[in-house]
């Protein structure tokens, strides 16, 4: 099992490896495991601490992917990857047999964008010895883009991070990293907040990472489509970091390496 290590002054970089046919803006690029392993290989070449592999769409009012489907899609790219990294892999579900699955395949991290609420999702991550990322989502996917409503969104997340994070270290779960979730079930309004407050959610002790590369928010500010969020997605990041996350969460890993080199290099000239 692979740790995912915070060596001090780095905001580090999780590349997003997706397997799914529709995945709004590089899915379906890969035709076979063999095809999306080199992709990973390549995410680590590029400068990647973690990548973050799904094979199941949480976009926004998506229908959810079969157990076979999403299995079919995944395992098959864990065990042609995991082997040939140095650096630790997730796995993007909320399945436990799924996670269960790429954890054997060699996964390293569970990242669950519901959360860990269903306590087989906390078994599957202690029973391994795998690492959580727990996500914060109001509604599920289909439907949470509809009405989301918070009184204080912040203090809303945090409270609900805190207290998985809670039951994650009482069932035994290793290494715990929080995400707030931007986008799922969320204004542009809670994303910006979550971002610009992101300090609030880091108080409470653990890795934060953040996911904002390419999202709808940013084409709402800006414009563009997917493949035209960079810029965006780039200032997002560096926002974030300002404001206490560990690791980002990207598509484009060479670029956000980059801009992360610049970042935190600035960032360390504060405290001095
Ligand atoms: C379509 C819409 C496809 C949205 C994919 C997405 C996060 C995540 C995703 C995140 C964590 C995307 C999302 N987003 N896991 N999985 N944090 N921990 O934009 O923000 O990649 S899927």
């Amino acid at each position: 099992m692979k740790k995912l290590e915070f060596p001090s002054g780095r905001t580090l970089i999780c590349g997003i490896l997706n397997v799914t046919p529709d995945s709004f803006s590089d899915g379906g690029k890969w035709a076979s495991p063999g095809e999306a392993a080199a992709r990973g290989i390549a995410l680590e070449r590029e400068g990647a601490d973690l990548i973050d592999i799904g094979g199941e769409s949480s976009r926004p009012g998506s229908a959810p992917v079969s157990f076979e489907e999403e299995g079919q899609r995944v395992i098959p790219v864990i065990r042609a990857l995991a082997p040939r990294l140095k650096i630790p892999v997730s796995i993007d579900t909320c399945k436990p047999e799924i996670a269960r699955l790429a954890v054997a395949a060699g996964a390293d991290i569970i990242n669950d964008i519901t959360g860990f609420k269903d306590p087989a999702m906390i078994e599957a991550a202690a029973a391994s010895g795998a690492g959580a990322i727990i996500m914060h989502m109001q509604g599920e996917p289909r439907t949470m883009q509809a009405s989301p409503v918070y009184g204080d969104v912040v203090a809303e997340v945090k409270a609900f991070l805190a207290e998985r994070a809670a039951a994650l270290e009482a069932a035994g779960v290793k290494q715990i990293i929080l995400d707030p979730g931007i986008g799922f079930g969320k204004t542009l309004e809670h994303n910006l907040a979550l971002i610009a407050r992101l300090d609030e959610i880091r108080a409470l002790g653990y890795p934060v990472l953040l996911g904002v590369s390419r999202k709808k928010f940013i084409e709402t500010l800006s414009g563009g489509g997917p493949e035209e969020r960079l810029s965006g997605t780039i200032a997002a990041c560096v926002s974030g970091a300002a404001k206490g996350a560990d690791i980002v969460r990207v598509h484009d890993v060479a670029e956000c390496r980059k801009a992360m080199l610049v970042s935190d290099a600035i960032k360390a000239a504060v405290k001095k």
